[in-house]
């Protein structure tokens, strides 16, 4: 009798915390034994897949290996380095310039890597900047940024930057509607359903090179874009968003944009929006947004600033864009690998509604609709739909796939994965996750060829599966096997920032292509010293540009004079070392511009105004030899009025002979 009150009040309490999210029953997890093997590596061997994840509030992107978890790299993308200096250098500040100046950190959601044929080819990443709406490209024989796109006509770059089969675009939706760039923005909020709008912008990859370019927007209601997944197989060729606030609300959005029972997955059939821009119905708008490209041969950035953008309007492109109606705030929205179904993720939903592409075009066709959205068609729900997946879960958020026809689906709130077969809707087993998961990712889930073999959990909460750190507790990825029919748990692995969500690739698509140096010859760097021979320090003015070379394990010079308060002084370091995992790191006292690390062949520049009189050490800051703690040197700065000559050496030890080291023959032009 008691017992039995016990229990009824324990599940009271499970059911409880479930809804309020997130532990799961049986939250001491038990692992299988042969679990420890299989995310094994063991020293000197190397894992199977690389995990490209994104960092979320950080800016940046974390490389780690699977099955073992380890985290190899931090890429920087949206926000400054301390560890390699990207945005503190003068040749990568111009990276994080936008149209509203300098912006170094942003917020990092989404990987997309890209694809031939609807398979990974290891070229590039993407990723997506959500506060100031930008996008970037890493190379991946770099693991560095090469290029930031910004996003004008966009306030939140959530929607993106998902990929099409063939690399042709990614696309950034808005996440927030807002007045238009060009239109009156000082206008009272609570006009939202008159005055704000949104976008989605389709960006083109160059085949070769991989450069941006935003080659067109398509004008929309203003509705909240959230994710996006390209078509592929028979349905390349479309775009499927999901969107949220159908409502148009303006406050209090958590009440007031879920009261519908339906918002909409948008479809946009971007070949369409293709011919349209070629017949010339796209409006060029004035915009201004940064345009950075980084140089592996100047190893410098350059910002562009581009002032103009093509808009579609859908007023004057019929058969562009469709609107489905998806239950209850969709999130995700995934396309199988057959790119026959679209699944969308109702937050608030109680069932997954699975959508049919061949229905869709059916339904198009026959005009079966239920209306217009602000003039775009919607299609019947019941005409586009495949079917509903029963009592998944409560919370769904995002769906990927394997190469059997199952997909995984995350459950925020029930904080699990559920396995279902994507023809016939079954959900066939499900697991806990610790805690509150929301992005999953199969390797290859988004393909149209999944890797399979794990699905890796991105959870927002650990609470208690890790050593405490105060109030800030790290976060945390999971390793699933999804090899058998039932998922087993292998691993808990820590990342840095907040992943969102990540995508990993076979490691032999990556491992062979790696650059290990930059060859000295095709250093085009404007700054460049090819040799101990050539370095040298120059005035300009009050300019001082100091050309200075490293090898193991000095500097050239070492010993600079003659500068004085008020100077601007440039420190660009060549580094001279030509084998692999071979940096110099230079640092000087005092410097806003904290340090640098130069790699082989490489030429960074770190800027430096003194503000005091005397001696000021530098030195490398990374251990690269026996004697890397005597890769020093020292520069004297003197007054203003003084005169004490430009000079610099290395390996003087005398009395200095200004006379005979002076460079300084006037400004240098
Ligand atoms: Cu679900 Cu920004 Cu992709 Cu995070 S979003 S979870
Ligand atoms: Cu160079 Cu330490």
């Amino acid at each position: 009798m008691f017992t039995n009150l016990l229990k009824k009040s324990l599940a009271l309490i499970v059911i409880t915390a479930a809804i309020t999210s997130c532990k799961p029953r049986g939250a001491a997890s038990a692992i299988s034994g042969d679990a420890a093997s299989k995310v094994y590596v063991a020293p000197g061997k190397y894992d199977e897949f690389y995990d490209i994840v994104s960092g979320g509030f950080n800016g940046q992107i974390g490389i780690y290996g699977i099955p073992s978890g380890r985290l190899f790299r931090i890429v920087p993308v949206f926000s400054q380095s301390p560890e390699s200096g990207y945005g503190f250098s003068e040749e990568t500040k111009p990276m994080l310039n936008t149209s509203h100046g300098f912006v170094p950190w942003d917020d990092l959601h989404h990987i997309a890597l890209s694809v031939t044929n609807g398979v990974h080819d290891g070229r590039w990443a993407f990723a997506n900047g959500n506060n100031t709406p930008r996008l970037a490209r890493v190379d991946l024989t770099t693991f560095r940024t090469a290029e930031i796109l910004e996003i004008p006509n966009s306030a939140g770059n959530h929607s993106s930057p998902f990929i099409t089969e063939n690399s042709e675009y990614i696309v950034a939706g808005t996440r927030f509607s807002v007045p238009l760039d060009n239109d009156n923005g000082d206008v009272a909020i609570n006009t939202y359903k008159k005055n704000f709008r949104g976008t989605v912008s389709f960006i083109s990859i160059n085949p070769q090179s991989g450069e941006m370019t935003l080659s067109f927007q398509i004008k929309t209601p203003g509705i909240n874009f959230d994710l996006a997944r390209a078509g592929k197989g028979k349905s390349h060729g479309w775009f499927f968003f999901s969107c949220y606030n159908s409502e148009k609300a303006n406050t209090l959005l958590e009440v007031n944009a879920s009261a519908k029972d339906k918002d909409f997955i948008m479809a946009v059939n971007w070949k369409k929006a293709e011919e349209y821009i070629k017949a010339g119905k796209g409006k060029k708008e004035a915009v201004k947004y940064a345009h950075n490209q980084y140089s592996d041969k100047t190893h410098s950035a350059t910002s562009t600033m581009m002032n103009e953008v093509l808009v579609l309007d859908p007023k004057d492109c019929p058969d562009m864009l469709y609107f489905i109606p998806c239950p209850k705030s969709p999130h995700g929205c995934d396309t199988d690998p057959s790119g026959e179904y679209i699944v969308g993720s109702g937050k608030l939903a109680a069932v997954i509604p699975v959508f049919s592409f061949t229905k869709i075009q059916q339904a198009i066709a026959a005009k079966n609709f239920d209306g217009e959205y602000d003039g775009i068609p919607v299609i019947k729900y019941e005409a586009a739909l495949h079917g509903e997946v029963q009592k998944p879960g409560l919370g769904p958020l995002h769906t990927e796939f394997d190469a059997n026809g199952n997909a995984y689906t995350s459950f925020f709130v029930s904080s699990e994965i559920v396995k279902w077969n994507v023809k016939d809707l079954k959900v066939l087993d499900r697991v806990p996750t610790y805690y509150s998961i929301g992005h999953l990712s199969v390797p290859g889930g988004p393909t149209t060829k999944p890797w399979g073999k794990y699905v890796i959990a991105y959870n927002k909460i650990t609470k208690d599966r890790y050593l405490p750190t105060g109030p800030e507790l790290t976060q945390s990825a999971q390793l699933y096997d999804i090899s058998g029919e039932k998922m087993k748990l292998l691993l808990d692995f820590p990342t840095t920032g907040e992943p969102h969500y990540g995508e990993a690739i076979p490691a032999d698509l990556l491992f062979k292509k790696q650059a290990k140096i930059f060859r000295i010859e095709d250093n085009m760097h404007p700054y460049v010293t090819k040799g101990e021979g050539q370095a040298r320090v120059e005035r300009n003015g009050k300019e001082v540009h100091v050309y200075m070379t490293s090898i193991r394990s000095h500097f050239t010079p070492d010993n600079i004079e003659g500068i004085k308060m008020g100077d601007v002084v440039y420190f660009h370091l060549t580094n001279l070392e030509q084998d692999w995992d071979v940096p110099h790191g230079f640092a000087v006292k005092g410097s806003n511009n904290a340090e640098i690390l130069v790699m082989p062949g490489e030429t960074q520049t770190l800027k430096w105004i003194p503000d005091r009189v005397g001696i000021t050490p530098i030195y490398c800051t990374d251990f690269c030899s026996a004697l890397h703690q005597e890769m020093q040197g020292y520069v004297r700065v003197s007054p203003s009025n003084s005169s004490v000559p430009l000079t610099f050496s290395t390996g003087k030890t005398a009395p200095a002979d200004t006379t005979k080291s002076v460079s300084y023959n006037g400004p240098n032009k």
